[in-house]
């Protein structure tokens, strides 16, 4: 068995659209109303999905979610009187942001060594709280196996959990044993804390994780306030490396130390707000990358372009590079449709560290698999959706038939 780590990439559904649904994610609110284009959206996913396979790195990916979502539309008798933003959760397509499907514990670090997934309840907003019986339906076929991974049900609504995004694990290697690390918020500022203290400690139970691997964390109210919804937005981990904003969290120093009592090894590249303002890390996202292990064993961080486009990210990045830390490539890539609704190029994945042979088979990428899903998306995406289009039959045949076909070109009719 070859344990490594497979990012799981969402395909940019044929709905995706901005309707400025959730409170706190101010990419989101600022796009409110403009035009979307899903098709554009897609293939961005995939030329990115297709750029780290090129850097020899196991790719997977999962489906967008059935879309308009007739129980939704129908379990609130939703009609014309109904506030359009209702309606548009019906459409969301808010799935792509697969960082958000679940928290995954990898098999080193569960008491039954199997991987554990729990979807994410995403209960703070109507648009995503939608998602998690059908992320599971999807995980159970990827995930179906048994004998290497266990998918849990999303732990009770009263604790909201936003899944990966607020989840860092800490490892010497990704098939090691490693210190997972929950980072939660706390309510009462102006927008939504959506990660609930309770609900990350429930999954470090349910996933069977050594209490003393575990550290839990609060995120720095500042961030959520300046638009940090989750903690992805900044910071990421890989292997021995935090990659931070001084500001992520309530208290900094006291989070190294927690996370270094439980991973002596801790590696911290922290950016101090001298150098990147909390608001423009979070305006570029910088801290919204994949960072990954190259099969060279050096790391390279995967940021959206519009980082480069920053002068003081840029210049932070170029500083970087000419140290000697541990990150040692920064590969910009569009991702520029997801990024107006508040998701980059770490939102549109999950990572679950497992044997590729133990998955199922079809939701693995290849380029040739690439090529084929490219060929429905050009074919039958919208090109373009105005918001007022949102409700149309006319749309919504689209929608419907685009995912189908994409289903039938991956023998994956079952989820229909
Ligand atoms: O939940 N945006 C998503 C973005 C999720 C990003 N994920 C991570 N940080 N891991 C969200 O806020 C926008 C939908 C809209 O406005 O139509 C949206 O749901």
């Amino acid at each position: 068995m070859t344990l490594v780590e497979i990012n799981f990439d969402g395909i940019v559904g044929p709905s995706h659209n901005y309707a400025g649904l959730s409170l706190g994610n101010i990419a989101s609110a600022s796009h409110k109303g403009n035009t979307s284009y899903p098709r554009a959206a897609a293939l961005q996913g995939i030329a990115k999905m297709r750029s780290n396979m090129a850097l020899g790195l196991a790719q997977g990916f999962l489906l967008p979610l059935p879309r308009p979502n007739g129980d939704l539309i129908r379990g609130l008798a939703i009609d014309e009187d109904t506030p359009r933003q209702l309606l548009a959760a019906a459409w969301s397509a808010s799935s792509m942001w697969t960082a958000n499907a679940a928290t995954v514990s990898p098999a080193p670090d569960t008491a039954d060594g199997r991987c554990h997934l729990t979807p994410a309840n995403l209960v703070t907003m109507p648009h995503r709280a939608q998602e998690w019986q059908d992320t599971q339906a999807q995980l159970a076929v990827a995930f179906g196996d048994e004998r290497h991974f266990t998918v849990h049900d999303a732990v009770l609504p009263a604790f909201g959990d936003e899944g990966a995004a607020n989840h860092m694990r800490f490892c010497e290697s990704h098939d090691a044993p490693g210190v997972e690390v929950f980072v939660w918020g706390k309510q009462g500022g102006k927008f939504p804390a959506r990660q609930h203290e309770q609900a990350s400690r429930a999954i470090a139970r349910l996933h069977g994780l050594d209490p003393a691997k575990c550290v839990f964390i609060e995120q720095n109210p500042e961030a959520i306030e300046a638009g940090a919804f989750h903690n992805d937005v900044v910071s990421v981990a890989n292997e021995r490396v935090l990659f931070t904003h001084e500001r992520a969290f309530a208290d900094q120093q006291g989070a190294y130390d927690a996370i270094r009592a439980a991973f002596p090894a801790l590696e911290v590249v922290e950016v101090p707000e001298s150098a990147v303002s909390l608001e423009e890390a979070i305006r570029t996202y910088l801290f919204n990358a994949q960072l990954l292990t190259l099969p060279g064993g050096e790391m390279a961080l995967v940021v959206p372009s519009e980082c480069q486009e920053s002068a003081s990210v840029w210049a932070w990045c170029e500083h970087m590079l000419a140290g000697n830390g541990p990150i040692r490539q920064v590969i910009p890539v569009d991702v520029r449709q997801s990024m107006a609704n508040g998701g980059g190029p770490a939102c549109l994945r999950l990572r679950v560290v497992a044997d590729p042979e133990a998955v199922d088979q079809r939701f693995m990428l290849d380029e040739a698999k690439a090529d084929r899903i490219e060929a429905v998306i050009a074919e039958m995406w919208p090109e373009t959706i105005d918001p007022a289009q949102i409700g149309s039959d006319a749309l919504a045949k689209q929608v419907v038939e685009a995912r189908e076909a994409l289903l039938a070109v991956l023998s994956l009719g079952e989820l229909a």
